[in-house]
């Protein structure tokens, strides 16, 4: 069947067609691709179409689609059971490898996605601190929890305006929205209200605004000031978890911060997340404390088989480092590329994650990433989707990579990339 035909029908009772709103293609115009199978680096559309996958899901595919290992353990779980609202020892297994795996946390919750991690842990800092003030930066996505729907006042220090229809003002006046890698910034803003934060979110290497490295010192000075004031240092490592490094972004540049957020890879595909941190910070979540929290499949007995499954084979030795060799090559070649044809293109990668950006040099800032060219990268991600590419639709989401792209999916890649270039000219 015809995704056009798929798209019509599917807008007929939901809205926008999908069930979550980057999938429209509204950024990049054009009919969304339905797929019907995935297996390795590939997917399948409804046309029966091949597609070399950098989405992987918005990130949980770290191991390829469809790893037989995975699979095969959700099946087995399945046969036993798919839910029971009750506890399990596999529950217990997957919070000793969180915890084992991330040394900042100390105790974890399993929820069933990053915005329901996120939402706690705004929840849980506040609960622990009594204040009410959440700083967020710019450009980085948390979910969709009312309290990260803000966007940044009139002034630097002025507090948020809902970003949503929906969001009471009141709600986003409790969030202050700084702009990401400004160390001037943080330190006004504590200076000045730091008595009245009670966290600080933060994406540690950004990916939602595109991929923008954290600046020398950023997260260091996010770490000392909320050590300073008395305020929770969140890590939202939903992406950037076992993306970036084994234990996460806080591995890579060596911050332990108070909170940590988990998605994406650790359900590997299936839904599950988990914010987890300091004892006494998590301590104070319901049943033991007065910070309520819960969920009907929180610890899903398939999510977590799904979890250990992957995070067993994500820890073999240098898988990781391989993916990241093979997503530096990805970026290395498409910028060979790009200059061949006199474009102006760049792209960077930290772990298996990579951004490319029509502009000369990667963007330090989301004001950077805002100067990139929209129109030539909707161009460019067309002739790629035409090529059997399958790039994120939008110019501000980060690339992804598998333990199933070889030399022969990065080859065929940047060949594609080569030809859709030529055509910028
Ligand atoms: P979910 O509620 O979508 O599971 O997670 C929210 C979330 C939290 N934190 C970070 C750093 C995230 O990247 C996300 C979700 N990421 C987007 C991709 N940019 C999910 C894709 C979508 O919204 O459909």
């Amino acid at each position: 069947m015809k995704n056009e035909t798929l798209y019509e029908r599917a807008q007929r009772v939901i809205p926008g067609g999908v069930n979550s709103p980057v999938r429209a293609f509204r950024a990049v115009g054009g009919t969304p691709r339905f797929f019907q199978r995935a297996a390795g680096a590939h997917l399948w559309d409804a046309e029966g179409r091949r597609y070399i996958d950098y989405v992987g899901s918005w990130g949980p595919m770290l191991l390829g689609h469809t790893h037989p290992a995975v699979v095969a353990a959700v099946e087995a779980a399945a046969a036993r059971a798919l839910s029971y609202g009750a506890p399990t020892a596999e529950e217990t297994l997957l919070a000793e490898r969180l915890c084992e795996l991330v040394p900042s946390i100390e105790r974890v919750r399993l929820v069933s996605s990053g915005t329901e991690a996120t939402m706690t842990a705004i929840r849980l800092a506040r609960g622990f601190t009594g204040r009410n003030v959440i700083v967020k930066f710019e450009g980085c996505y948390h979910g969709h929890a009312d309290a990260l729907l803000v966007k940044a006042g009139s002034g630097a220090l002025t507090f948020g305006h809902p970003s949503s229809a929906g969001v009471p003002a009141e709600t986003a006046a409790h969030t202050l929205v700084l702009a990401y890698n400004d160390v001037d910034a943080v330190r006004g803003a504590f200076e000045r209200q730091g008595a009245q934060i009670a966290g600080l979110i933060v994406e540690p290497v950004a990916g939602n605004m595109n991929l923008v490295l954290p600046a020398a010192g950023f997260l260091e000075a996010l770490r000392e000031q909320c050590t300073r004031c008395g305020a929770v240092l969140i890590f939202d490592e939903v992406m950037t978890g076992f993306r970036v490094a084994l234990g996460g972004a806080q591995a890579r540049y060596g911050i332990r911060p108070d909170l940590t957020t988990l998605g994406k890879v650790i359900g590997g595909g299936l839904p599950l997340a988990a914010v987890g941190g300091r004892r006494e910070i998590m301590e104070k979540l319901a049943p033991l404390g007065p910070v309520y929290q819960a969920g009907t499949l929180s610890g899903n007995p398939l999510a977590v088989a799904a979890g250990l499954a992957t995070l067993q084979l994500v820890a073999q030795p240098r898988l990781l480092e391989r993916i990241e060799a093979t997503t530096r090559s990805l970026a290395e070649g498409l910028t060979v590329e790009a200059r061949k044809a006199s474009v102006a293109f760049c792209a960077q990668s930290i772990g298996s994650m990579f951004g490319v950006y029509f502009r000369a040099t990667p963007p330090q800032s989301y004001a950077d990433v805002m100067q990139c060219d929209r129109e030539r990268f909707t161009r460019f991600f067309h002739a790629m989707l035409d090529a059997g590419i399958y790039l994120a639709p939008s110019a501000y989401e980060t690339g992804f990579v598998s333990a199933a792209h070889g030399e022969a999916e990065i080859e065929a890649t940047v060949a594609a990339a080569g030809a859709a270039f030529s055509q910028l000219r």
